[in-house]
């Protein structure tokens, strides 16, 4: 693994966003996960390659969050941290053909407020060519079902969950969903969803990262 790669996961497991951030204190005056993602870029370290570092962090600083180690106020720094890479991989990701292939709605369950898994989604699925209609965190079931019947095109249904608890909404979201649009397709993914549960709540397909989600949306074409 190139020290590039190396330093950035340091720097999101850290919460080191840029190299005039004062946090943390011990990482002073260095680089941080913006300038090192320009420049593992520069390097023609591939996105996907920069975004697995990440996630890496990501573990990480989760882990230690679990041993109390760390608390909520490290794990919003880390947040910073990928955000700062994600503005700089975002154009790579969307950078798909400008027709789009269909619709997808997306957003992450009520109760829940985490969204950097649901934002690589979207934009790796806006990438690979869909219009993605993206509503945020805490989002009701209400608030999905108003949405397909503005949008009644839309090809599929994507909910995001991080939290265990969150789960029971996304399981309440898909039933209600698929009471009133029998014919709608549903993915859900998110780290504590399996394909197990994702079955047992109902859903169409689970997702595991963001390319089996665009690898369901292009299937749904297939069939159509
Ligand atoms: Co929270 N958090 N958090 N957190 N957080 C977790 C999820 C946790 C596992 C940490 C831990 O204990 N180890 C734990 C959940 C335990 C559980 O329920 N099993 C936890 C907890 C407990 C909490 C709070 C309750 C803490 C508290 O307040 N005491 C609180 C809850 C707030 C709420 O939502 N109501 C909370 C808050 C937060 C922050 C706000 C501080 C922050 C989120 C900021 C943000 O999102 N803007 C945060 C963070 C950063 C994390 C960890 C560290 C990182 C999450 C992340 O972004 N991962 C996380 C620990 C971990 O994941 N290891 C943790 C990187 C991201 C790229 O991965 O989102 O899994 P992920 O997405 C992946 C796949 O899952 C998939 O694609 C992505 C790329 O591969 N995917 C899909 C996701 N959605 C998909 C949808 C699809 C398809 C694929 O189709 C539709």
């Amino acid at each position: 693994m190139s020290e590039i790669i190396q330093k950035l996961t340091v720097c999101i497991e850290r919460g080191k966003v840029n190299k005039s951030a004062p946090y943390p204190p011990d990482l002073q005056g260095q680089d941080g996960s913006d300038e090192l993602a320009a420049l593992a870029l520069q390097n023609n370290i591939s996105p996907d390659e920069i975004l697995e570092a990440c996630i890496e962090g990501m573990q990480r600083v989760g882990d230690k969050f679990s041993r109390n180690e760390v608390f909520v106020p490290e794990l919003l720094m880390a947040s910073k941290a990928m955000y700062a890479v994600m503005k700089h991989l975002q154009p790579f990701f969307e950078s798909g053909s400008i027709k789009t292939r269909g619709k997808f709605i997306i957003g992450t369950v009520a109760g829940d407020l985490h969204d950097i898994g649901k934002n690589l989604v979207s934009m790796v699925v806006k990438g690979n060519g869909w219009e993605v209609i993206d509503l945020g965190i805490d989002v009701k079931t209400q608030k999905f079902i108003d949405t397909i019947k503005n949008h009644p095109d839309c090809t599929a249904i994507g909910l995001s969950a991080l939290l265990t608890t969150t789960m029971v909404n996304m399981e309440k979201t898909v039933q209600e969903i698929h009471a009133i649009f029998p014919d709608k397709k549903i993915i859900v993914g998110g780290a504590p969803v399996t394909k197990d549960a994702a079955k047992k709540m109902g859903a169409d397909a689970y997702g595991k990262n963001p390319q089996a989600a665009v690898e369901f949306l292009n299937s749904l074409l297939s069939t159509n």
